[in-house]
């Protein structure tokens, strides 16, 4: 895909139509599978120019949850997260995992035209997105699965990164158990400006992901998961 854009610097553009000049039959995508359940597919989905108007535009409007919704339960214990975090999606939809219930702010529109797109290339209805933005290489995401009984465990979780690149850990969950079979090798991948990865069923079944701390990747990032909430 090569294309390039004439963003009016002044005003902000409708992405919508700006994502009209995609050429969804010419899009480059890698996958991988295994016979342990992994089902990934690495989308190469943004020009440089449409990703870099599109963290613009989520730089200057998604607003971030804070106080006790910045905290999470694990083992028992509150948590400060080590990121910023927020969500958006339909009316009355809410995403409860850790002890912690985000509700949906109302869509905005440069994440009302990212759902539309990736509905249309993935041909799945997105209804909510997890917005994870980190601050710097130290900010991160522990190994965890989208297994909540909300989530709709037919439609993959759609996820898009912008900004900095950052690598990305798959592990087993064999291979977290102190007496798991750890001939499983983790799957490591690079997540870049602008890609989609596409976690199909049954990955979060079998498959925790980490974002990890990376100090050699000190630039911001903001991703976002995109989801089908069902209740
Ligand atoms: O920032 C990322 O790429 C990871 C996000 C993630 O794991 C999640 O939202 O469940």
């Amino acid at each position: 895909m090569t294309y390039t854009m004439n963003f009016n610097k002044q005003k902000e553009e409708d992405l919508t139509e700006a994502f009209k000049i995609i050429d969804k039959t010419n899009i480059k995508q890698v996958c991988y599978t295994n016979q342990y359940g992994l089902d990934i597919i690495c989308i190469d989905l943004l020009s440089n120019d449409l990703a870099n108007e599109l963290f613009k535009q989520l730089k200057n409007s998604v607003e971030y949850y804070d106080g006790e919704l910045t905290k999470v339960r694990v083992f028992g214990k509150w948590h400060q997260i080590p990121r910023q975090q927020s969500a958006y999606g339909d009316s009355g939809l809410h995403y409860k995992f850790s002890d912690v219930c985000l509700p949906a702010k109302e869509w905005i529109p440069p994440l009302l035209a990212t759902k539309n797109l990736l509905s249309s290339i993935t041909g799945y209805d997105y209804n909510f997105v997890l917005i994870n933005k980190y601050r710097n290489g130290s900010d991160h995401m522990g190994e965890h699965r989208d297994d909540e009984a909300e989530l709709d465990p037919n439609t993959p979780i759609a996820s898009l990164t912008l900004g900095q690149r950052r690598p990305f850990i798959f592990k087993h969950v064999d291979s977290r158990k102190k007496c798991g079979d750890k001939k499983i090798e983790k799957h490591k991948i690079y997540l870049e400006h602008g890609s989609l990865l596409l976690m199909n069923p049954p990955t979060n079944k079998y498959w925790y992901h980490s974002l990890p701390v990376c100090k050699k990747a000190p630039g911001e990032r903001i991703n976002l998961t995109f989801r089908k909430i069902t209740k």
